[in-house]
């Protein structure tokens, strides 16, 4: 060999040496640098949940005058007769601007479309707000943002109390009394019945959300009369199942409607029955302040005051103020622009790229739009799909990628690949954005720095890690090959709907890139991704977080697989078996006594262990966090301050929208069908008094 060859090969082998010795080593763990320092602009107004409302008779009720046109007609019985007993009484004290005054609309805009009213067999209404305001729950969290960590549980909604036996495995739970819905029909628990027997507990019916078999903890219902039903669970006192009575969960439906079309009542088929009410059947049966009266597909639906709301004001006003409710069916990024606008009335600012237009906009004093930043709670995270014996049914190379996935070199190659400064940067420069290590939220009250494991930028520990989980490019194309010879091939899904999850995963395929892993976007909008997502039909998900993150009170038994379908990326297969890694199977041990424990310091430290776990095996790839900022026209009257656009849940049910109302001489004309009501179940939509 040449003296040249030699020192050639000499300088090769150095710098082999010094490479392999440079990375012999993966980068270590850290805990998450600290987030830039951004104070929400409002703090919320600290209460106990009984100053905000409560249930009591009044010694007079009223109603708007044209609403009384109908009972003059002889087409409503007179207001006091279609109250509860007791109607739920919201206090003047905690209302910002007080009592309002009846008259105008608020005009949301979104980015879903309904598929149909049947949100008990799976169909959603499209979202942004919808849904929130047209199904009322037993229980509600959304304001409890604004509820003192002493007072903290669920607030009492169409339950209006509880109490637990003294062993804690008998929950009763006492329902309002002599609330109706929307056509009249009395709300009891013929209602809780139906939505337990038909719907929780029918295999073949899927309720729209929450994986309701889990979060009851396997309870058993016994109707007690009318208005109450003791639940029975294994383990004592599983608090938390009152959270999973809130939104989304516990949310009756109209019996005297839906049963008649369900398979065991006489129904035709399971898929009837879904789709027995479609999204042109108007004037649907609700607990919620406003009814559909109008829907123009990829135009808007128009919703109309219930005129049997169960709850009212101190003075003895039926509620809601507001007398329509509008969704106009556009995207969820024109909602930004329409908010500050002045076109549209509301939006959860949370896609980072409008923020420093918004911000611009809403800056001038001319602007019809007040815009509050609240905490950093919109977070992504990569979601590898976890399930290694066949859910969402994979094909060889998807089997191959979850085997993979299932692997925490693997695991930690992918979070050493992500730049999460840049990511955060590709959205929006400036204070807003922060690495995210995942599981629980900086900032929030379970949270613990010193048990979050931070794996930090680092390409060359990323291919280290690739190496150690077996994976090299064999073909020097610059991407690892599988054993077979072939490139790896992961595809990432996204939601199409917004910009900021497409801008997210682009970011991650460059950056799975640079670290020589093939990825492909598969990006789709609404409810493809919905479903895709809960089907497990995916290698990679980029996922906006839940609440479950944040408060970790709401939605606990989704922080972990507890049950077969109540984590997001690990669900049973089609023989119902869960496959779990150790890890997991810790998370879920740490997950259940969080769950069954009524210890505040046992709860945090428990809360410790599972972000121990979380982030040491990462279950979920953090990427970057950031905070919302809620947008409402500057006509609206007692939006609470410091209304989080996410938190226990979204702003639509954090701000209390039935006792928000626009004072008289601010008031615009923008109701499409004044003084009007709903009509029948199927009627032709809304219709006046006369
Ligand atoms: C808020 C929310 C109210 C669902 C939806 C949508 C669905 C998901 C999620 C949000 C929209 C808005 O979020 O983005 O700001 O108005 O509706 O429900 O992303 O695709 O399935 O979980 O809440």
């Amino acid at each position: 060999m040449t003296v040249i060859a030699r020192r050639a090969a000499i300088a090769a082998l150095l710098i082999s040496v010094s490479a392999s010795a440079v990375s012999a080593e993966m980068a270590a763990t850290t805990t998450p640098p600290e987030a830039p320092k951004f104070d929400a602009q409002t703090e919320p107004v600290y209460v106990t949940r009984s100053d905000i409302y409560e249930y009591k008779a009044l010694p007079s009720y009223s109603e708007p005058a044209w609403v009384t046109a109908f009972v003059d007609a002889g087409k409503l019985p007179p207001v006091a007769e279609r109250l509860p007993k007791e109607p739920l009484v919201y206090k003047t004290a905690n209302m910002p601007d007080g009592p309002g005054v009846y008259g105008d609309v608020m005009r949301h805009v979104i980015g879903g479309r309904p598929e149909g009213w049947n949100f008990w067999a799976g169909q959603s209404y499209g979202w942004g707000g919808i849904d929130i305001g047209l199904v009322e729950c037993l229980t509600r969290t959304g304001p409890l943002f604004t509820v003192k960590a002493e007072d903290l549980q669920p607030m009492p909604n169409l339950a209006k109390s509880w109490e637990w036996s003294e062993d804690g495995k008998t929950l009763t739970i006492h329902l309002i009394e002599g609330a109706k819905w929307s056509d009249g029909d009395p709300f009891d628990t013929e209602d809780i019945d139906f939505y337990w027997n038909d719907v929780i507990l029918d295999p073949e019916v899927t309720p729209l959300m929450g994986a309701a078999e889990a979060t009851y903890n396997n309870a058993k219902l016994e109707i007690t009369d009318a208005y109450t039903f003791n639940l029975t669970f294994d383990t004592a006192f599983p608090e938390s199942v009152l959270y999973n009575m809130a939104y989304g969960n516990f949310c009756p439906g109209p019996s005297h409607i839906l049963k008649p079309k369900h398979p065991k009542h006489g129904g035709e088929s399971y898929e009837a029955f879904q789709k027995a009410f479609p999204s042109d059947m108007m004037n649907f049966p609700v607990m919620g302040a406003w009814a559909v009266v109008e829907h123009r597909p990829d135009d808007i639906v128009v919703l109309r005051r219930n005129p049997y709301y169960w709850k009212v004001d101190e003075t003895g006003q039926q509620l809601p103020y507001l007398d329509e409710m509008h969704y106009r069916l556009s995207t969820w990024g024109d909602r930004d622009v329409q908010a500050v606008a002045g076109t549209g009335d509301f939006s959860n600012l949370e896609q980072a790229e409008n923020y420093v237009e918004s911000l611009k906009k809403a800056a001038d004093p001319a602007s019809p739009a007040r815009l509050a930043f609240g905490p950093r709670t919109i977070g992504y995270s990569l979601y590898p799909n976890l399930s290694g014996n066949g859910w969402g049914e994979p094909d060889a190379r998807a089997q191959a990628v979850r085997e993979l996935n299932r692997n925490l070199d693997f695991r930690k190659a992918i979070s050493y690949a992500m730049d999460r400064q840049r990511l955060g940067e590709s959205l929006v420069k400036g204070p807003f954005t922060t690495p995210y290590a995942g599981g629980i939220y900086a900032g929030t009250p379970y949270y613990d720095a010193a048990s979050t494991a931070f794996f930090p930028y680092s390409v060359d520990s990323a291919k280290e890690a690739l190496k150690a989980a077996g994976l090299e490019d064999t073909d020097g194309n610059g991407f690892v090959n599988l054993a077979g010879g072939d490139d790896l091939n992961v595809t990432l899904l996204t939601q199409s709907d917004y910009t900021t999850d497409k801008n997210l995963s682009e970011g991650v395929v460059a950056m799975m890139a640079d670290a020589g892993v093939k990825v492909t976007l598969n990006a789709l909008t609404g409810k493809d991704f919905d479903n895709a997502r809960d089907s497990g039909t995916y290698d990679w998900i980029m996922f906006r977080n839940g609440a479950e993150l944040i408060t970790v009170v709401q939605n606990t038994s989704a922080l972990a697989p507890t049950g077969p379908t109540t984590d997001l990326n690990h669900r049973a297969n089609g023989a119902g078996k869960l496959d779990l890694l150790p890890y997991e199977e810790e998370m879920v041990k740490t997950v259940n006594a969080f769950m069954g424990s009524r210890d505040p310091a046992e709860r945090l430290e428990l809360m410790k262990t599972y972000q121990k776990l979380y982030t040491e095996n990462l279950d979920g790839i953090g990427l970057t966090a950031y905070p919302g900022a809620l947008i409402v026209n500057k006509r609206f009257a007692n939006i609470p301050a410091g209304a989080p656009i996410f938190m226990y849940n979204w702003a639509e049910d954090n701000i209390i929208r039935e006792r928000v109302f626009v004072p008289a001489d601010q008031q615009i004309d923008a109701e499409l069908h004044p003084n009007t009501l709903p009509g029948e179940l199927g009627g032709a939509g809304p219709v006046a008094a006369n």
